[in-house]
């Protein structure tokens, strides 16, 4: 069900005739392995949704992890899409795990953290990655996949200023046509910082029945938003509308919130990510270190409850990216 072949294999539709960047279909396969399950689900115009594994791998407690990274490919199946979870393994980026991809992922405490610009390194180097976003959202994109799930978004950094942190999420959000699900962007960013780059990137936001941006831990980071939407039917249509523009292609951002009942305290919240960030600093934790780094810090400041709280954002967003998937439907490409 879920075997691999890395070239001649026919991978979304029309989209096989060639890529958009004018390399062939199988110049492409030779780098990137689409799962069986996965290309005959896009060959045949059923829905797919991507999911990104450096959530997996750096975002979540062992061995916690993958049981979660199983439990997410398990709610979209019962969605009615099939799953595609992303990574690098031994040098060759996959879109579709098997089991024990999946493990390996979860499991090594080895596997790196792999931005979009880390691909090429790790391809030639034969190394085995996890995929953020930014990484993620590429090799779906190339795939032909029009619907991914996360836990937050990347962005940018508090105290920008003096770093200069921003996610390359961003920026490669705003050359992908992907519909991005998510609980906004982490908390610990400068919130309104990461949506005025959004809009100056021309990347779309949507509230998925709340009119203010989600808060990642909590239900509303008090930022408002532009556009609000109530249904996976509506999703989809905004979806149509893109194609129907064409022009520069930029991802779609729907930013669905955790349920108020299982968000973090907000009060607990502010309290230990004070804390969090002090010690960053004081430990001089930079670059791709500090998300993973902020995330866990939480996760132990507040027993676990940040965790939760992480959990039931993701596992929403990744039943809605089903539903959004099911109501796009064909027709993509
Ligand atoms: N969402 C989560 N947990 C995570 C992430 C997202 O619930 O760990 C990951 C994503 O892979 C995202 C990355 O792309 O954090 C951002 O890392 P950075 O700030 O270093 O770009
Ligand atoms: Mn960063």
């Amino acid at each position: 069900m879920t075997d691999s072949a890395a070239v001649g294999h026919p991978v979304a539709g029309a989209r096989q005739r060639g890529l958009r960047d004018g390399r062939s279909r199988q110049e492409w396969d030779m780098s990137t392995q689409v799962s069986e399950e996965v290309r005959e689900a896009l060959h045949e115009g059923r829905p797919v949704v991507a999911l990104e594994s450096t959530i997996i791998a750096h975002g979540l407690p062992r061995p916690r992890n993958l049981a979660v990274a199983l439990e997410l490919e398990e709610l979209v199946r019962a969605g009615g899409a099939v799953p595609a979870t992303v990574a690098v393994v031994d040098g060759t980026a996959r879109v579709g795990l098997d089991r024990a991809a999946l493990t390996r992922i979860a499991e090594d405490p080895a596997v790196r953290k792999l931005g979009h610009r880390d691909l090429a390194p790790a391809l030639a180097a034969g190394a085995t990655g996890a995929t953020t976003v930014s990484a993620t959202a590429w090799l779906a994109d190339a795939a032909g996949i029009r619907v991914f799930a996360t836990g937050g978004l990347g962005g940018v950094h508090r105290g920008w200023t003096e770093t200069q942190d921003e996610s390359a999420d961003l920026r490669l959000l705003a050359r992908v046509g992907i519909t991005v699900v998510c609980a906004g962007v982490k908390s610990i960013l400068d919130v309104p910082a990461t949506l005025q780059r959004l809009e100056t990137l021309g990347v779309t936001v949507v509230g998925y029945g709340t009119e203010h941006f989600p808060g990642f831990y909590l239900s509303s980071s008090g930022e408002p938003v532009d556009w609000t939407l109530r249904s996976p039917a509506e999703v989809a249509g905004v979806i149509r509308a893109q194609d129907r523009l064409g022009g520069p292609r930029a991802a779609l951002i729907v930013a669905n919130p955790v349920p108020v009942a299982e968000q973090l305290d907000p009060a607990l919240h502010d309290r230990v990510l004070a804390g969090g960030l002090a010690e960053a600093k004081e430990k001089g934790i930079t670059g791709q270190a500090v998300t993973p780094f902020l995330l866990e810090y939480l996760t132990v400041h507040t027993e676990g409850a940040s965790l939760e709280a992480n959990l039931a954002a993701v596992r929403g967003n990744v039943r809605l990216a089903a539903s959004i998937a099911g109501a796009y439907g064909t027709g993509a490409y």
